[in-house]
């Protein structure tokens, strides 16, 4: 059931639904005496739509109610809290925008509250004397955030790079000295105390501009690509250093911009500007749970997507760094550093080295530091990333002093991945006031149904009141936010996003967060990663194919004995092959793929199954999650009777072989499917779309904003395996019949990788971002300085306090003690 009715911004929920609750007001009363009638409780979305419909019998009532306003709210009311006789509703009516009302049962009153009453409301059912406390921790970062300029459009949520291009751009001409704190800027680049654009000469804005005039029309008359060194000297007469451009083109160009943005700033050149100021050269990286490795690592425990992200990554940021560099006409070597955790026992990878070169990159090293026990003395074993917290400040302190020294200096730019690395990147760049960038990759918080509110009864497993508290403070420090998807940050018209989920929320005992961080915050942007195109390139680049891999390949998918590597065969080799591959984690539901493979007779009679996921035998595993997923594994192969029609092979580590099996998966004429129960974004389903390999993923999470459904790919609801079965058996039926169909979803999928998933798009995006947010923090310094003692205190009276806990018991000990035990929550569909 959906409501058809749309809202506007100004429509006020506690303004309008009283006299809608009127004129329905005898049918309301029966539905809200349902509502009440089982006591206090959490009523989630889809239970307040049932039993709004089943508290009316008459049909064309019903339709005429859930059609009207009154529906429209309870359908995008994402939860509501009963304390009878009050509902206290928490709705949703556009993706970031939340307004919370509470209405009284018997007399149908609308009372509107804030969003710190309304989770008060919240904790009384979890821990009441908690709730009623006065003095009960509530913290709202919302609060320190008054003056800084916030987007209002949902759809622009995102775009916060083009929004601060366009605030900067009518802040600096507003005033005839608000271009000072430009001129200040660039007065102080420099690469190792070397001025850089403009020395002190240049101590006004006039100056300034006198000097781009002269300049643009000396070099205007200099062929185009004459070099920088041959008129330096000249630059250097009117205040000029050397970082506007490699030619008398480029130097013009950048000049001219500057001059156009001194003249009458605008978002254009605002944004074309910063892309050129020479602001960023070294930059840390902080990825630091898992096994950080370039082999031999993928299917550990805590090793996925994000290192395969990372390696990719710099690798993108070096070349885009040099190639900047160069245009700059800078003879500077850039450095970027992966700091990660130095395992000594290292189970066979390189996580006992401490310096690697990344390969494929000449500036590029992964730097691991060795956590330390109590004692002093290193950390041997690997350690969950629910366990690190304890480790993480006494971490930060050491590599911060190792970047130093390699560094020769501070770097630029500090870019944090996951709660953890995100933690050191806050502690590190407060400290030494450099701009920060955070990655989250997945938010926990969200993957554990009522994670927040039930902490306490996860905490001894989990400790998410350490990774909640330093989320927060790691998304409130932090200059800017890198996000791979719009649903990441605000989800869809139906489903809040991840960060959207840390507006508000409680954790009952230990803390209320009435803002925790809002999505409308020009922090937020979106830059997609992609796949390294080396490695995943289409089926049909025959020249490129890696046919040495071939009889391995052949054997892999093929061959009839079940070995170590794989089990099942598959009889019919002239089928396509169906094909997954991902950690088998409950979350990843290849389980549920097996499953609905095995019920789809249709499927299994155009298709065979092939799947690549974690380990075949359950005793060789120590993940709680895999265990049962290996087991369940076994039990639907022999309950669906699959040998014969289904290859299940373990955890594959070679990425350049695993690209050639995509291709090989394409001559099949097959199909990729990604069916998780909730995926952030999903290396996976870019890598098998680069390879042009038809592709079918997870409608919740990030796959859902990746394919275009029907025309790049296809959606499938992990929630409904006879849906998505005969989704996918319609796909092939269709291919054979019409095999130009095949063809056309592939190269489909190939241009919309080409249009928007490509680490060159990232790494622009991402390098633009650093200097812009660079700039943008000396200009709210007061704001920026006062939310950083806040965040201080916050970070020494409560995340050090919960840390200090756990620090004792978890330092001496190998945290993976607790792992066996099964968890309380269920993992959020
Ligand atoms: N991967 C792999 N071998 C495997 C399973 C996964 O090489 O057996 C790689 C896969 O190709 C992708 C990454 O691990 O590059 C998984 O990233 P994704 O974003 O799909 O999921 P995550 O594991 O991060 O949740
Ligand atoms: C973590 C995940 O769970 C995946 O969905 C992402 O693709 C990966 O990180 C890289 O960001």
């Amino acid at each position: 059931m959906a409501s058809k009715l749309s809202f506007k911004r100004t429509d006020s929920i506690a303004e309008s639904m009283p006299d809608a609750l009127k004129q329905s007001r005898y049918q309301m009363k029966r539905c809200f005496q349902r509502y009440v009638s089982k006591g206090r409780r959490v009523l989630k979305n889809q239970q307040l739509i049932e039993e709004l419909e089943k508290s009316l019998d008459d049909k064309v009532e019903k339709e005429k109610l859930v059609e009207g306003f009154l529906g429209y709210i309870i359908c995008s009311t994402q939860e509501a809290v009963v304390l009878p006789p009050y509902v206290a509703f928490a709705v949703r009516m556009n993706p970031g925008i939340w307004e919370y009302v509470k209405v009284h049962s018997e007399d149908l009153s609308v009372e509107g509250i804030t969003p710190s009453e309304y989770l008060k409301f919240k904790e009384t059912l979890y821990d009441e004397n908690w709730a009623k406390d006065d003095n009960s921790l509530e913290v709202d970062f919302g609060a320190l955030d008054l003056s800084t300029p916030h987007l209002t459009l949902p759809s622009s949520i995102g775009n916060g790079l083009q929004f601060i291009s366009k605030f900067l751009s009518s802040k600096l001409s507003d005033k005839p000295d608000s271009m000072k704190p430009l001129l200040d800027y660039l007065l102080i680049l420099n690469y190792r105390g070397e001025k850089l654009m403009i020395n002190d000469t240049i101590d006004t804005v006039n100056k300034l501009q006198t000097a781009l005039l002269l300049a643009e029309v000396f070099v205007s008359g200099l062929p185009r690509y004459t070099p920088f060194l041959k008129f330096e000297q000249r630059f250097q007469e009117w205040g000029l250093e050397k970082g506007w451009g490699d030619t008398a083109e480029r130097c013009k160009e950048t000049l001219n911009c500057l001059s156009e943005v001194l003249q009458a700033p605008d978002p254009i050149n605002m944004e074309k500007f910063f892309s050129r100021v020479p602001s960023i050269f070294n930059i840390v990286v902080f990825s630091i749970h898992g096994y950080f490795g370039q082999e031999k690592v993928l299917g550990m425990p805590d090793t996925g997507g994000q290192v395969v992200y990372i390696l990719d990554q710099v690798r993108a940021l070096e070349e885009e760094l040099l190639q900047r560099i160069k245009q700059q006409g800078l003879h500077v070597t850039p450095k970027i550093l992966v700091l990660t955790r130095l395992i000594p026992d290292a189970k066979g990878t390189n996580c006992n080295v401490e310096l690697e070169p990344v390969q494929n990159t000449k500036h590029c090293s992964i730097l691991r530091v060795p956590f330390k026990t109590e004692d002093g003395k290193n950390l041997r074993q690997w350690v969950s990333r629910f366990d690190i917290y304890p480790y993480l400040e006494r971490y930060t302190q050491d590599a911060s002093a190792k970047i130093l020294d390699i560094l020769e200096g501070k770097p630029d730019l500090i870019i944090g991945n996951y709660t953890d690395g995100n933690l050191a990147a806050s502690l590190m760049s407060s400290k030494l006031g450099v701009t920060q960038g955070t990655i989250a990759h997945a938010l926990e918080k969200t993957k554990y149904e009522d994670s927040d509110v039930k902490w306490r009864e996860l905490d001894q497993k989990y400790h998410f009141s350490c990774q909640f508290t330093a989320d927060m403070i790691a998304m409130n420090t932090t200059d800017f936010i890198i996000t791979s998807t719009y649903q990441e940050i605000a989800g869809s018209k139906e489903k809040p996003g991840q960060y959207e989920h840390h507006y508000a929320f409680t954790m009952p005992g230990l803390c209320r967060f009435a803002t925790g961080i809002n999505v409308f915050d020009p922090k937020f942007n979106i830059a997609a990663p992609g796949a390294d195109q080396s490695m995943y390139f289409p089926f049909t680049q025959k020249q490129k194919r890696l046919t040495d891999f071939h009889p391995q390949i052949e054997e892999l998918l093929y061959s009839k004995q079940d070995t170590e590597e794989h089990i099942g065969y598959l009889a019919d080799k002239n089928k396509p092959v169906l094909f997954s591959m991902a950690r088998l984690d409950k979350v990843k539901n290849i389980t549920g793929l097996v499953e609905l493979y095995g019920q789809n007779k249709k499927l299994r009679d155009l298709v065979n199954l092939v799947v690549v996921a974690g380990l075949l035998d359950a005793s060789q595993s120590k993940d709680r999650e895999e265990i049962e997923e290996i087991n369940k594994m076994h039990s639907l192969i022999d309950k669906y009777q699959l040998k014969g029609q289904i290859r299940w092979i373990k955890a594959q580590t070679d990425r350049v072989r695993n690209g050639e099996l995509y291709r090989c998966i394409a001559d099949s004429k097959g199909a990729f499917v990604q069916p998780a129960l909730y995926e952030a974004f999903g290396l996976t389903v870019i890598e098998a779309m680069n390879c042009g390999l038809p592709t079918f993923a997870t409608n919740q999470g990030g796959p859902a904003e990746i394919i275009v459904d029907g025309v790049s790919g296809f959606h499938i609801n992990p929630m409904n395996g006879r849906e998505a079965g005969n989704k996918l058996a319609d796909f092939f039926q269709k291919c054979k019949e019409d095999p130009s169909y095949w063809n056309k979803v592939s190269t489909a999928g190939l241009r919309r990788i080409y249009e928007c998933y490509t680490w060159k798009i990232y790494a622009t995006k991402v390098l633009n971002m650093g200097s812009t947010y660079g700039f943008w923090r000396t200009l709210n310094k007061e704001e920026r300085i006062a939310k950083q003692r806040y965040l201080q205190m916050f970070y020494n009276l409560q995340f050090r306090n919960l840390v200090g806990k756990d620090s004792a018991k978890s330092r001496r000990t190998c945290s993976s003690a607790n792992r066996n035990k099964k968890p309380q929550t269920r993992i959020q569909r």
